[in-house]
């Protein structure tokens, strides 16, 4: 059964060319069809709310849902996305684990070979897996703490399913954190009393009215605005449609602090702050300085709301241990930003109303701590948090933050822990003294390193020996920084399962691969307007599961029948009495304020709308009584300096916000000799991370001879004789990728873009493998924030790039696995 390398890619050209789907697989379909003409069904997904025309048991067009008014781009990739050539057609293991099981040869994982089962078949190897690992290994050899972002609907949350099933049958290692604000979630409870990255803003309406000045720090919101973490219906954009003319007419003023020229700043025909970037420190540190050093703080806010100024400010000042004054001048030479452009952009500041929003990559960089904690010293210095427009904020990008909220309750979903007083088959917690909950982004690490320590947010974690991993709902082969890296840690694995509904490259990785259906294929209900809770929504069915594939609710009721505990798992009920339990359950809660009609009468009309929330204003009650509501600081105060991360003594989070080199920087940083470039790997503006890379013609609309665009300056392209629509490869010491070039004038010199979430294809399996498609992860670096978040860095990245000159591979992300018969 051994197929050559030149076989082996000849046979994954010809499973793409075979895999468009044929009218024969769309028939179980063709049974709900409803009459010629076709219905229009509700439906909703992160890129929006929509309504689709379902014909002959075909969904044949995709439109927005009637309130949403400014509706993305993005819901033309929808149909491409559930008819596609990638989808997982059927439960599929992968060819040598399935003959050697635990001594597979793990070197040959990525080869994409695989071996078509039934559904009986693959859910019993399943349970053995589970079985063999808690029975050899107990609860420490299993990691389930999957992080991502699972599709929409309160009921069919993935995650919740997979977690629930398998913890039915035995505990396992579980994560903290996330890859969105990893650092920010960490340190701002220790600044601010709260992770402020998930909570509700001050409301857009008072920021227009009230605000002089905004500064977007890092933050490219018309661009990330356009996927919610429910069904969106894109109510910020009118807001943003308001600030654009209020910047046209000149009462407000708006500033980008960004090395890169946004759709942002595209859009609202805002300034830029051009700044070198993982710089942002040096520049706040003088903004501090010029502050302090012209009288234009406000010591009364700090003195009554605050605490730890002085070591703050002494260290400013060059009184603290390194010496340095932290003066214009010194930042002008980290930062690229001028030094008396730097006085001018303080005193701008302090000069009128000023509102702070700052974006997550910034803090997704090493010591992306120290960003948002500098952040916070000057909405402090500048004394307004807790007015209408004024002080900071960290969220405005992000699900519906900042609309004014409804107040409203919205349903529940499925749960994710056993019912109360339940126990798992396998009760075992003993985790061999290892560390039961590990930070998300270091669970490489683990694997790499088992037993091993690691310092984390005041705690010491010991690595547990993780010998089997199941992944549902996030594709942590797009999503996790090294994928070189990541080969190393899973030769080590014994057992990886996978839970998608498109053969990304997780499926590639893993031994055993389960279909599961689109958040279309199945009934749902969920919330739109995102934290201003605006409505709910009715998620139809539009179509049967395609092929085999399932929801993950049927088949993890079949995995946990296996070990006797479904009926705990469903708590008896099917698909639509949890969703009628849910919808119910929300009704009562909403009584008195907004009373809802029967679930019969919603589910038929589509959704139900709350109608216009109340203005809100963040930390106004703090500002008003900071005794009475205190925040959640140690202290009760915001602490410019504080005493509990101090008591750490980590010295890459210390006990204020400080100036640190990072460990590769452009524009003269460190590795810049080597590697000139500074790899951003922002989020993209045409998918969710890598949900829609499959779906072919949508793909088409922005990839540059069908690879992923890598977008780079002018000059940064003359020097290399680089050409717009050029095939051209990315490296560094990490790895390689193939990407099509877009010569942009949006880029200054030194930085290049490459948007996270394209889907990784090497060449073959073997470390070093050239990338064919262009996933930055190929080459970005995995360390910790610090001791304190230990968040991922993925901004943290040098590379260099060439004019591709070799023969030019096929792309071999998409279109499924290489079948073998056995
Ligand atoms: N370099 C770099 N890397 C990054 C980032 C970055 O900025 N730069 N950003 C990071 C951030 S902030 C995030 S949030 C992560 C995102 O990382 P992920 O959340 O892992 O990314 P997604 O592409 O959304 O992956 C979700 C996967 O779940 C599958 N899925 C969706 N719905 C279902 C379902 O109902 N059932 C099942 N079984 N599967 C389903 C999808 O097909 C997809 O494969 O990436 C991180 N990685
Ligand atoms: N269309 C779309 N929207 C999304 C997502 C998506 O996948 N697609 N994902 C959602 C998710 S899960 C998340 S976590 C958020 C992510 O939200 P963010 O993390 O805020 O978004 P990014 O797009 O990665 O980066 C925003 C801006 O930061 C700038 N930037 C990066 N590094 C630096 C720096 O060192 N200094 C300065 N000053 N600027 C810097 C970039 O140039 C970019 O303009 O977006 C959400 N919205
Ligand atoms: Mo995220």
């Amino acid at each position: 059964m051994t197929i050559s390398r030149r076989h082996f890619l000849k046979g994954i050209a010809a499973t793409s060319a075979a895999a468009l789907i044929g009218q024969s697989l769309l028939v179980r379909g063709a049974q709900a069809a409803v009459s010629a003409d076709g219905t229009w069904r509700m439906a909703g997904s992160h890129w929006g709310a929509v309504k689709a025309l379902v014909k002959g048991g075909v969904v044949t067009e995709i439109k927005p849902f009637e309130r949403d008014k400014y509706p993305t781009d993005m819901i033309n990739g929808i149909k491409g996305l559930i008819y596609n050539p990638s989808r997982i057609r059927y439960p599929m293991a992968r060819l040598d684990w399935l003959k050697n099981r635990e001594n597979s040869d793990r070197k040959q994982r990525g080869d994409n070979r695989f071996v078509r089962l039934t559904w009986d078949e693959a859910l019993d190897l399943f349970h053995e897996e589970l079985e063999r690992i808690q029975t050899t290994y107990g609860p420490s050899g299993l990691y389930a703490g999957a992080t991502g972002w699972r599709q929409t609907g309160q009921f069919h949350s993935c995650g919740s399913h997979m977690q629930r099933a398998v913890n039915l049958h035995g505990n396992f290692v579980n994560k903290v954190g996330d890859y969105s604000t990893g650092a920010g979630q960490v340190i701002l409870p220790y600044v601010m009393g709260s992770t402020e990255v998930y909570d509700q803003g001050t409301s857009w309406p008072l920021i227009l009215e009230n605000t002089d000045t905004i500064i977007l720090w890092a933050n490219d919101l018309y661009k990330n605005l356009q996927v919610g973490w429910n069904c969106e219906t894109h109510d910020s954009y009118a807001y943003l449609a308001q600030l654009k003319d209020k910047i046209a007419d000149g009462s407000i003023k708006v500033i980008s602090v960004d090395p890169v020229k946004s759709k942002t700043q595209d859009y609202l025909q805002c300034e830029q702050q051009y700044i070198n970037p993982q710089s942002d420190v040096a520049f706040m540190l003088a903004l501090a300085h010029t502050l302090y050093s012209e009288d234009l703080h406000d010591k009364d806010f700090l003195n009554t709301y605050t605490l730890g100024f002085e070591p703050f400010i002494d260290y400013v000042l060059g009184k603290g241990d390194d010496g340095i004054e932290k003066t214009p001048e010194w930042a002008a030479k980290i930062s690229g930003v001028d030094a008396e452009r730097i006085r001018e952009f303080a005193r701008l500041m302090a000069a009128g109303r000023t509102q702070l929003i700052f974006g997550w990559a910034i803090q997704r960089q090493q010591h992306g701590e120290q960003p948002y904690w500098a952040g916070a010293v000057l909405a402090a210095m500048l004394g307004q948090i807790g007015l209408p427009g004024g002080g900071i904020s960290y969220a405005h990008h992000y699900s519906g933050i900042g609309i004014p909220p409804t107040g409203a309750s919205v349903p529940g979903g499925f749960p994710r822990n056993l019912d109360p007083g339940k126990v798992p088959e396998h009760p075992s917690t003993d985790f061999k003294g290892a560390s039961r909950i590990i930070p998300v982004a270091r669970w490489i690490d683990c694997i790499l390193e088992p037993g091993g320590k690691l310092q984390y947010n005041g705690s010491e974690v010991t690595y547990p020996d993780i010998k089997m991993s199941i992944f549902s709902g996030c594709n942590p082969w797009h999503h996790h920084q090294d994928h070189n890296r990541m080969k190393r840690a899973f030769y080590e694995l014994e057992t990886v399962v996978t839970i998608d509904y498109s053969w990304n490259a997780t499926c590639r990785f893993s031994d055993l691969v389960l279909p599961a259906c689109t958040q279309f294929e199945r009934n749902d209900i969920d919330v739109y307007g995102g934290y201003s809770k605006t409505g709910i929504l009715a998620m139809h069915k539009l179509v049967d599961p395609l092929f085999h594939s399932r929801t993950d609710f049927d088949i993890f009721t079949d995995l946990s029948r296996r070990y006797g505990r479904h009926k705990e798992y469903t708590q008896n009920k099917d698909e639509f009495q949890w969703l009628k339990e849910l919808y119910n359950d929300c009704k009562k809660a909403n009584e008195d304020k907004y009373p809802m009609p029967e679930f019969e009468q919603f589910w038929e009309g589509g959704y139900v709308h709350f109608g216009e929330g109340k203005n809100w204003v963040r930390h106004a009650s703090f500002r008003e009584d900071p005794e009475v509501n205190a925040v959640g600081t140690p202290s009760g105060f915001i602490e410019i300096s504080s005493r509990k991360i101090g008591s750490y003594g980590y010295d890459d989070c210390q006990q204020h916000p400080i100036w640190m080199e990072k460990a590769e920087r452009s524009h003269g940083g460190p590795g810049s000799d080597k590697h000139p470039l500074w790899l951003q790997s922002v989020h993209p503006d045409k998918r969710l991370h890598s949900q829609m890379c499959e779906s072919d013609e949508y793909r088409a609309t922005y990839a540059v001879q069908g690879r992923e665009p890598v977008f780079l300056s002018p000059e940064d392209a003359k020097a290399r004789g680089i050409n717009d629509g050029d095939l051209v490869r990315v490296f560094n010491d990490r790895g390689q990728l193939l990407a099509g070039a877009v010569v942009s004038d949006n880029f200054p010199a030194g930085v290049i873009r490459i948007q996270e979430g394209a889907w990784y294809g090497p060449t073959d399996a073997s470390i070093g493998a050239l990338d064919t498609y262009g996933d930055p992860n190929t080459l970005t670096l995995d360390v910790g924030t610090s001791r304190l978040a230990q968040a991922p860095s993925a901004n943290t990245c040098l590379v260099d790039i060439e004019v591709f000159t070799g023969t030019v591979p096929e792309v071999t992300s998409f279109g499924g696995p290489t079948v073998v018969n056995t």
